[in-house]
C-alpha cells in the first residue's frame, strides 16, 4: 500500500514560500520547493486549504470548493503542482473541510432565505424564549449560534461565526460532497485529510451537559449517522480511485477511533488523534501540567497497539512546535538540536504513516511574539476573552496562550538568513521568528550534523526497513525521563524475527539504562541523536538511540 510505506509532509501554503512578493505563501512558491521536499524522503504532501475563501479561519472557511484562492494562485497553478509533484513521485492529498462552509459560500447566501431549496443545507433554528436555541459552546470558546437578521433565525456554527455548519441530515449535502471529492480526484488528488470529520452529523440539538470544554459535543461526536456517511463516501466515490483518507478526529477515544478506521468497516484509512500531545496538558490543549515520559509511553502504546494503522504526527498547523513542547528548546536550549533529532528518531520509529509538518525538519521553535496583538489565531483571541471573563490574571493568560497558540506553527518557513528568512521579499502576513539566522534550511542543508540531515538519514533508515514501518510495537520500560521500546517483525521466509530497540531521553541529565535491559543494547547503534557511535549503557542528555538486534 503506497500510503503505508511513504512519509507525508504537511504544507501550510500561507507560510511556506511566497513567490510574488506579497508576503503570503502561494502555489508557485510550493512548486519552487518540491525538490527540497523530495530530498527529505517524502512521498506524500498534505496541502492545507488552497480553495477560495474569505480567510476568516485561514482557508478553513471555504466559499468555493472547486476554485483556488487568488492569494495562492490559479487553478492552472494547482494543475501544475499536481504534475510537478507527480514527476518527482510525490502524491498530493487535499484538505477536505466539510463540517462547515464559509458564510460567503453561495449555498449559505441562498440558505438565508427561508423559502430557498438551500435552506436545509444548514442548521437553522428559532431562538428559545428570547435566548439561543440551545446551550452549546463552540471550539473557539464562544457561543455556537449566530443570529441572522435576514432569516429571523439562528444558524449553528461550531467554529467561527463565518463558518456555518452544514446539515448532514440532508442527503443533498452528501451528494454535494461526493461531487467535490470527484472533482479533486479527477484533477489528480490522491486522497484527503478530512477536517473535524467525526463531528459532522448532529444527532440532536438538545442542551449539552455542563462543561468547560466544548459543551454539547455528546450530541454530535462520532455518531452512528457520521459512520454511515463515511461508508457512503467510501463506497460511492473513494473506493473507485487509488486514494486514501486521514481523518482529523477531535476528542476521539480509542473505541471510537477503531470504529472510524478499522479497515473492515470501510470508513477512514487512518486518523489523527490528540491524546499523545495532551499528556502534559489539562482541558484539551490549554493548561500546562508536568511532562512525564512514562505517561507518554503509556499513551503511545495504547494507540500503537490499539489501531490497525496509525497516522503519526507531532506537529501540525494547530499545534505548538514539538521541540518547544516535548523537546529542550525552552527547557534547556543548549540541547535544542539534539532534542529535535531525538524526536525525529521517535516519530520515524513508530508504526504507521508519519506526517512531518513544514519547519519540523529544521527544528523550528514556538514563536517569540511579545503580546496578543502580534497574534492572528482566532482561537488564541477567543481563549483570552474567555479567561478574562473567568478573571484569570494577565501573565497567566499570556503564558497559556504562548504554550498553546496555533500561531506557533504558522510563522513563515525559515529558508535562509536573508531578510524575512527567504520566505518572502515583503513583510510576511505573520511575523518571522527572530531566530531565523540560527535556524534555517540553507545552513542546515550544508551542515552534515544538522537536524535536516538527521531527518533525511532517519527517512532513509525507515524506508529500508519493513520492521520500522509495519513491525509490532512493544513497550519495554519508562520512567519520568526515559522511554524504551522495540519494533519487531516476523520474517515469514526465514522464520526469524527482525527487531529494533529504541531508547529516548527526555531530560538534561545523563540516564542509565536499567541493568536488566542492557543486553537489548548490545548491538551496534544504527543511528543516534548525539552522533555517538558506541553505546555504553548511558544516554546523554536528550539523546535517542536506535539499535538493531537482528
Ligand atoms: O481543527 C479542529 C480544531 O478544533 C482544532 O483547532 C482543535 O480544536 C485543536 O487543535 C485541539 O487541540 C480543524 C483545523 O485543523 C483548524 O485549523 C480549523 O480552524 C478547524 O478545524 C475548523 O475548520
Ligand atoms: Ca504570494
Amino acid at each position: 500500500m503506497w500510503w503505508k510505506n511513504r512519509i507525508a509532509y504537511q504544507i501550510y501554503p500561507r507560510s511556506f514560500q511566497d513567490s510574488n512578493g506579497d508576503g503570503i505563501g502561494d502555489i508557485p512558491g510550493i512548486i519552487s520547493r518540491l525538490d527540497e521536499i523530495k530530498e527529505l524522503g517524502v512521498g506524500i504532501i498534505w496541502l492545507s486549504p488552497v480553495y477560495k475563501s474569505p480567510d476568516a479561519d485561514n482557508g478553513y472557511d471555504i466559499s468555493d470548493y472547486c476554485d483556488i484562492n487568488s492569494k495562492f494562485g490559479t487553478m492552472a497553478d494547482m494543475e501544475k503542482l499536481f504534475a510537478e509533484a507527480a514527476k518527482r513521485g510525490i502524491r498530493i492529498i487535499m484538505d477536505l473541510v466539510i463540517n462547515h462552509t464559509s458564510d460567503e459560500h453561495e449555498w449559505f447566501q441562498k440558505s438565508r432565505d427561508p423559502a430557498s431549496p438551500y435552506r436545509d443545507y444548514y442548521i437553522w433554528r428559532p431562538g428559545k424564549n428570547g435566548k439561543l436555541p440551545n446551550n452549546w459552546t463552540g471550539f473557539f470558546m464562544d457561543k455556537a449560534w449566530e443570529y441572522d437578521e435576514k432569516s429571523g433565525e439562528y444558524y449553528l456554527r461550531l467554529f467561527d461565526k463565518k463558518q456555518p455548519d452544514l446539515n448532514y441530515k440532508n442527503p443533498k449535502v452528501i451528494e454535494e460532497v461526493k461531487k467535490i471529492l470527484t472533482f479533486w480526484l479527477e484533477k489528480g488528488a490522491s486522497g484527503f485529510r478530512c477536517d473535524v470529520i467525526n463531528i459532522i452529523y448532529k444527532t440532536s440539538l438538545e442542551d449539552g451537559k455542563k462543561s468547560l470544554s466544548v459543551q454539547g459535543i455528546e450530541h454530535y461526536k462520532s455518531q452512528e449517522g457520521n459512520h454511515k456517511i463515511l461508508r457512503e463516501l467510501r463506497r460511492d466515490v473513494l473506493d473507485k480511485y487509488d486514494c486514501f483518507t486521514v481523518g482529523e478526529t477531535v476528542f476521539v477515544d480509542l473505541k471510537e477511533a477503531k470504529l472510524l478506521s478499522d479497515e473492515s468497516r470501510k470508513e477512514l484509512n487512518m486518523l489523527f488523534y490528540f491524546d499523545h500531545l495532551e499528556v502534559d496538558r489539562r482541558i484539551a490543549q490549554f493548561i500546562p501540567k508536568k511532562f512525564r515520559a512514562r505517561k507518554l509511553l503509556e499513551v503511545i502504546t495504547k494507540w500503537q497497539q490499539g489501531l490497525e494503522w496509525n497516522a503519526i504526527y507531532f506537529e501540525n498547523h494547530d499545534q505548538p512546535r514539538i521541540v518547544s513542547h516535548f523537546g529542550a528548546a525552552e527547557k534547556d536550549s543548549k540541547y535544542w538540536k539534539r532534542s529535535a533529532k531525538m524526536l525525529a528518531l521517535f516519530e520515524l520509529t513508530l508504526r504507521g504513516t508519519p506526517f512531518i509538518y513544514q519547519g519540523q525538519e529544521i527544528g523550528m521553535t514556538n514563536f517569540d511574539f511579545e503580546n496578543l496583538n502580534e497574534l492572528n489565531d482566532a482561537m488564541s483571541h477567543g481563549l483570552d476573552k474567555l479567561m478574562k471573563k473567568l478573571c484569570i490574571p494577565g501573565f497567566l493568560r499570556w503564558n497559556w496562550i504562548k504554550a498553546s497558540s496555533r500561531d506557533n506553527a504558522r510563522t513563515p518557513m525559515q529558508w535562509d538568513e536573508s531578510e524575512y528568512a527567504g520566505f518572502s521579499k515583503a513583510k510576511p502576513w505573520l511575523g518571522v521568528n527572530g531566530n531565523y539566522k540560527k535556524i534555517n534550511y540553507a545552513s542546515q542543508k550544508k551542515d552534515p550534523d544538522s537536524i535536516l540531515n538527521f531527518y533525511k538519514a532517519m527517512a532513509a533508515v525507515r524506508k529500508n526497513s519493513d520492521c520500522l514501518i509495519y513491525g509490532e510495537f512493544i513497550p519495554i520500560y519508562a520512567d519520568n525521563r526515559l522511554i524504551i521500546y522495540q519494533r519487531r517483525l516476523k520474517n515469514k521466509e526465514s522464520q526469524k524475527d527482525e527487531t529494533y530497540t529504541i531508547a529516548l531521553n527526555f531530560s538534561s541529565r545523563i540516564v542509565k539504562i536499567p541493568g536488566k535491559f542492557l543486553s537489548l543494547f548490545s548491538g551496534i547503534p544504527v543511528i543516534s541523536a548525539s552522533g555517538q557511535k558506541e553505546f555504553n549503557g548511558s544516554l546523554l542528555p536528550w539523546d535517542g538511540v536506535l539499535v538493531s538486534n537482528t
